[in-house]
C-alpha cells in the first residue's frame, strides 16, 4: 500500500487520540480544582506504526482492506492510575460518557496473561470529524496502575529485544517480578484512604496558594 493511503488512514486515528488525551487529561483537571482525588494519574496516547499494523496483519493473518475493522488498537490511550480501585471508577467514567461506546472489555487484572500481563482493555467506539465528513473509529483504552505499568514497559522492551522470544529464565524473573507488583499494589491500597486524605489536603493547600 502506497503511504499516501496510509496517511489517508491513520490521519483519522490521530485526531482521535489527540481528542481523547486532552479529554482524559481535562478529566484530572476537573478532579483536581474541584479538590476532588482524581482517579486518573496519567494519560497518554499513540497510533500503531505502520510495520507493527503489517506485523499483526500478517500474524493474525487478516487482509489489508480489514485492518481497520480487526485490528482493535490502531489507535490507543494508555491511562495509568495510582490504585488499582481507581481502575473501576476509570471503566464507570467511561461507560458514563456520550461521546464513546464500549465495543468490548478484557480484564487481565482478574485473569493476568501468560507473561504475567495485568491490565484492564476496553475497545470503543468513537467518532471524529474529518474533510470526508464524520468517521467512526475503534479504540483501545488500556487501564493500569503505576506498578503495573512499570512492569509492563520492562516487558515491552525485553520482548522487543528478543523479538518475542524472551529466554525462560528472564521470563521466570518477569513472572516472579509481575508477583511483587501484585503484591506491592495491594499493599498500597490497604493504605489508600490515608495516601487519598494527606494528597487532597494537599491539593487544596496548592489550589489556595495559587488563588492568592
Ligand atoms: P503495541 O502497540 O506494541 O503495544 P495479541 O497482540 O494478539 O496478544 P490482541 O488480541 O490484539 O492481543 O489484544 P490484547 O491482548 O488486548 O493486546 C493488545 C495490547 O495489549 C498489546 O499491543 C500490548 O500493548 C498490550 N499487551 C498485551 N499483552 C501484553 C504482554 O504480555 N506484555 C505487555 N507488555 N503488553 C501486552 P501490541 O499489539 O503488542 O502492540
Amino acid at each position: 500500500m502506497e503511504i499516501q493511503l496510509w496517511r489517508e488512514i491513520l490521519d483519522p486515528y490521530e485526531l482521535a487520540v489527540k481528542e481523547l488525551v486532552i479529554k482524559f487529561k481535562h478529566l484530572i483537571k476537573e478532579h483536581r480544582d474541584n479538590n476532588r482525588y482524581s482517579p486518573i494519574e496519567q494519560v497518554e496516547g499513540r497510533v500503531k506504526t505502520i510495520s507493527s499494523i503489517l506485523e499483526k496483519s500478517l500474524k493474525k493473518g487478516i487482509p489489508l482492506e480489514d485492518i481497520e475493522e480487526k485490528i482493535e488498537d490502531i489507535a490507543g490511550i494508555r491511562i495509568i492510575c495510582q490504585f488499582v480501585e481507581d481502575i473501576d471508577r476509570v471503566v464507570e467514567l467511561i461507560r458514563g460518557r456520550g461521546d464513546m461506546e464500549i465495543k468490548s472489555e478484557k480484564n487481565y487484572l482478574a485473569h493476568s496473561k501468560e507473561s504475567g500481563y495485568r491490565s484492564y482493555h476496553v475497545i470503543v467506539y468513537y467518532q471524529v470529524e474529518t474533510i470526508n465528513g464524520p468517521k467512526k473509529l475503534q479504540v483501545e483504552i488500556q487501564i493500569r496502575t503505576l506498578a503495573m505499568n512499570f512492569w509492563a514497559i520492562i516487558e515491552h522492551s525485553l520482548q522487543y529485544k528478543y523479538e518475542k522470544n524472551i529466554p525462560e529464565h528472564i521470563r521466570k524473573r518477569l513472572s516472579a517480578a509481575a508477583d511483587a507488583v501484585d503484591m506491592l499494589d495491594n499493599e498500597m491500597s490497604s493504605v489508600r484512604s490515608e495516601i487519598m486524605d494527606a494528597q487532597n489536603s494537599f491539593q487544596i493547600q496548592a489550589n489556595i496558594v495559587a488563588d492568592i
